[in-house]
Formats: C-alpha cells, sequence, structure tokens
C-alpha cells in the first residue's frame, strides 16, 4: 500500500492519526473539525451540498445512491421546520465491519461528519442508530459527543452561527432488519421495525414525519474531507479505475490467509483485495466463489476477480458490490451448506411482516437442510428456484428477502450438481462449478 496521507486515504489517516489520543485535542491535531470549521464559515448549506453532488459521492451502505442527490431532496429555507439527520450505524451485514472500525477508532470523525452534514440539510438533531453489539464504539462516540459539546462544537449557535444542533447515540436492540432504513426509523420512533412503504422516501416523510436523512457510517466520514479538499479532488482518489470517486473501505473474510479491511481507490480489483492484501486463499486452497459486499449478493467467480470493484461493473456481472467487504469460498467448501448457513440467517432475521418473507425464507432453510443431509427430494431444486422468483424483487415490503435470494439463485446457477448430489441420496460434498460464468 501506498503511503497513508490525508490526501490520498483520508478515512485511513483519520483512524491512524487518532489511534493515538482519541481525544478532541489529537483529533484536532490531525486537522480534524477543519471540514466543518471551512464549511460554517465559508459555505452556505447549499454550498456544501453542491460540493458533495460535485463529488458524485455515492452511498457506502449496499446501495451506492448518491449522497448529493439525496440531500437534495430534502426541504430548505426559513419554514422547513424540524429536519433530522440519521447515521445508520447498525451495521450486520454478515462479512461487514469497516463501519466499527471507523468509529471505535475515529469517533470524532463521525462526530464532525454528523455536524457538518447536518449544517448542508438543516437539520436541528442527530441520531446514531448503532448496533447494540458495538459497545466499544458506543461509549467513543458518546465520550467524543460529550467532548465537542463542551467545546461548543454541538448545542446551541454552534461556533457562532445561530444554528442550533445537537447529536446522540441510539443504540439498536439486535435486528438485522434494523439496517433497513424506514425499519430504522420506526424503531427510533419506539415501534417494531418493520419497513414502511416507499414512497415517500424519509427526505420528505422519515422520523416522526418530518424530513430525514438516512446516511451509512462511511458515507458520511467522507464529508469533512470533501468539504475540505472539493469534488474534483475527491474524483482523483479513485486513480481512474473507475468513474465513481473517491476511496472504499474494501474488505475480505472467510478463507483467507489474512482477513481485514483496507482503504483503497474505489474500482480496486478483487483480485488485489484478496491476493495483494488478504494474503490470498489460506492454505494454498483455490479460490471457488466469492461475495462481492456482503450476504445479500449473488456469489461471482474466480474469473470475475479481475473486475474493478465499483457499483455499475459488479451490477452488470450479475451480483451487487453491496458493501464492498467480500467473502471468499474455498474449493473444499460446500456451497449447500454455505447457502443454507446464509439463509439461516436471513429466515430469523425476517421481522415477519410480510408473508413471502415470513414463510419463504423458512421454507428455504428446510429444503436446504434436507439436500444438505443427503435427503433432498426430486423437485426440490424446482422449488427453491421459484422461491427465488416470489420472495424476488417487488413481492414483498423491503429488499430483505430479495437480498437473501441472490446467493441462492446464484449457488444454484453455477453449482447446481452439489444441490442434484444432495438429492440422490449421497452425502454433500464440494463440487466444481456447472453453470457458464456470466457477464
Ligand atoms: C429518493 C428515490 N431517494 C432510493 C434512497 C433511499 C435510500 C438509498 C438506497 O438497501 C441495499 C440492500 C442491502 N428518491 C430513491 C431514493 N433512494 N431511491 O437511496 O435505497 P435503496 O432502496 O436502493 O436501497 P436500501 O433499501 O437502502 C441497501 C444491500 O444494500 N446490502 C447492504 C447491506 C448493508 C448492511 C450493513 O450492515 N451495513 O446491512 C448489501 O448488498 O441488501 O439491498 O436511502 O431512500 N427515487
Amino acid at each position: 500500500m501506498s503511503k497513508i496521507s490525508a490526501e490520498t486515504h483520508p478515512l485511513t489517516y483519520t483512524i491512524d492519526a487518532a489511534r493515538g489520543p482519541l481525544d478532541l485535542k489529537g483529533y484536532e491535531k490531525a486537522n480534524g473539525y477543519a471540514g466543518l470549521r471551512k464549511a460554517v464559515k465559508d459555505f452556505k448549506p447549499q454550498e456544501v451540498q453542491s460540493r458533495v453532488k460535485d463529488a458524485n459521492l455515492r452511498g457506502r451502505g449496499g446501495a451506492g445512491f448518491p449522497t448529493g442527490i439525496k440531500w437534495s431532496l430534502v426541504p430548505m429555507g426559513p419554514d422547513a421546520g424540524a429536519k433530522y439527520l440519521v447515521c445508520n450505524a447498525d451495521e450486520m451485514e454478515p462479512g461487514t465491519f469497516k463501519d466499527r472500525l471507523l468509529m471505535e477508532q475515529a469517533p470524532h470523525l463521525m462526530v464532525e461528519s454528523m455536524i457538518t452534514a447536518a449544517y448542508a440539510i438543516g437539520a436541528c438533531t442527530g441520531y446514531i442508530f448503532l448496533r447494540g453489539e458495538y459497545v466499544v464504539a458506543a461509549a467513543n462516540l458518546n465520550k467524543a459527543l460529550a467532548e465537542a459539546r463542551a467545546a461548543g462544537l454541538l448545542g446551541k449557535n454552534i461556533l457562532g452561527t445561530g444554528w442550533d444542533y445537537d447529536c446522540f447515540v441510539h443504540t439498536g436492540a439486535g435486528r438485522y432488519i434494523c439496517g433497513e432504513e424506514t425499519a430504522l426509523i420506526n424503531s427510533l420512533e419506539g415501534k417494531r421495525a418493520n419497513p414502511r412503504a416507499k414512497p415517500p422516501f424519509p427526505q420528505i416523510s422519515g422520523l416522526w414525519g418530518r424530513p430525514t436523512v438516512v446516511n451509512n457510517v462511511e458515507t458520511l466520514c467522507n464529508i469533512p474531507s470533501i468539504v475540505l479538499n472539493g469534488g474534483d479532488w475527491f474524483k482523483g482518489l479513485s486513480q481512474g479505475k473507475t468513474k465513481d470517486g473517491g476511496t472504499k473501505l474494501y474488505g475480505c473474510s472467510g478463507r483467507a490467509n489474512k482477513p481485514g479491511c483496507w482503504e483503497l481507490p474505489f474500482g480496486t480489483t478483487t483480485r488485489e483485495i484478496l491476493e495483494v492484501h488478504a494474503g490470498g486463499m489460506k492454505g494454498g486452497k483455490k479460490l471457488k466463489a466469492w461475495l462481492p459486499g456482503g450476504a445479500s449478493t449473488d456469489f461471482l467467480m474466480p474469473e470475475h476477480l479481475d473486475l474493478p470493484m465499483d457499483f455499475d461493473t459488479i451490477s452488470k456481472a450479475g451480483s451487487r458490490m453491496g458493501t464492498g467487504l467480500i467473502t471468499v469460498v474455498a474449493e473444499d467448501q460446500s456451497m449447500v451448506s454455505a447457502v443454507r448457513n446464509l439463509e439461516e440467517f436471513f429466515a430469523r432475521e425476517s421481522c415477519g411482516w410480510c408473508t413471502p418473507c415470513r414463510d419463504g425464507l423458512p421454507w428455504s432453510v428446510r429444503i436446504l437442510r434436507a439436500i444438505e443431509n443427503g435427503e433432498g427430494r426430486p423437485g426440490d431444486i424446482e422449488k427453491l428456484m421459484t422461491l427465488t422468483k416470489q420472495l424476488g424483487p417487488g413481492r414483498t415490503f423491503c429488499a430483505h428477502a430479495p437480498g437473501a435470494m441472490e446467493p441462492l439463485q446464484s449457488a444454484i446457477k453455477y453449482f447446481r450438481g452439489e444441490f442434484e448430489a444432495g438429492i440422490r441420496g449421497a452425502a454433500v460434498t464440494a463440487a466444481p462449478a456447472t453453470a457458464a460464468v456470466r457477464g
């Protein structure tokens, strides 16, 4: 990896700088709060929005929606009334741990980002909706918020602007579905975490029915340096590897030698992530398949390793980049077992609000368990394929079940032979791919 500097690795630089003292003093020494100070001194809120739009910052939570466009949908002006900024820090996607690192190791970056983004949309209150198990992050963030409050960076008349804003940590009670933005909003309101129908999008009607922006941790943490350095600088960080700008916290887990998370130019290839940063496959095994970013994406194959990891390229290859933290499966691992494990997770985490998701996911688990034990019945693969359609996009309230069907449909597509082996009564064994590679 090239030398870490604020100009080339804005997130890692801050993490490294904060690693000594996590406190306000240490953060300010590393140019902390300079982005916020510049925003309130040099720019009107809409000008901060324009800067973020120029940077073409796309959401890092999994969907890649342009942040500047999301913000521009929020009503502005003196009569706009109460507005909220919510940070989606309910990081629970299997294999995804990038936001935890940011919040634990650079809590003031999160706080500065929550203030700067709130200034841009004119929010009166911010909430960091934090995964309940992230106790170290909660402690560090609460300490950083208290320090910022004491320094006049939060509260009344922030930095003499006349603008009042405060920000709070709200810890979740442990449900994956709270990462879906409208379920998160219901949970924040004290209701059961069922997703709401969209539209209306939260930017128009969100928390307490008021305009609300929900952004991911990593997305927000890019804001201060974009304000400081501008959109062209941000776009240049991807070094021409892709048309999307910036760096990305990519990662790797599964059967790799050195699982981890690294800030790299957007559009870095998976081969580089796996072979250079994660040290290759454990025990010299061959790579069998990989998930690009969390469990709710389609498996890709070794033939896809040289594609740039960006939203559009990975979509064209038949999957989604998602969170960009890959999970690798080795040649001797069973795809049926891998998928059964993932579907168990999704079935357990369904909120139960709509029937296809509530009943369809446990059904897929029962069939997969039978196949895994060599007790599958003729027609089971077809039943699974039907489920992937019936739980697919447009059939459910939110993206939970359609996301859950992605690893299943792609595993059957590429490794149908392994599923068939479980139906004939044979024990499940790892087998080579049986389908042609897409894209
Ligand atoms: C205004 C429109 N706003 C979309 C906004 C929307 C939201 C953002 C993305 O799921 C996926 C999911 C996971 N006018 C808009 C609009 N927006 N159209 O854009 O919206 P959307 O619906 O595309 O996605 P989503 O429902 O937010 C995100 C997948 O990412 N994922 C990652 C999961 C990550 C975690 C985690 O722990 N960090 O769970 C991985 O693949 O499955 O499909 O703000 O309001 N017309």
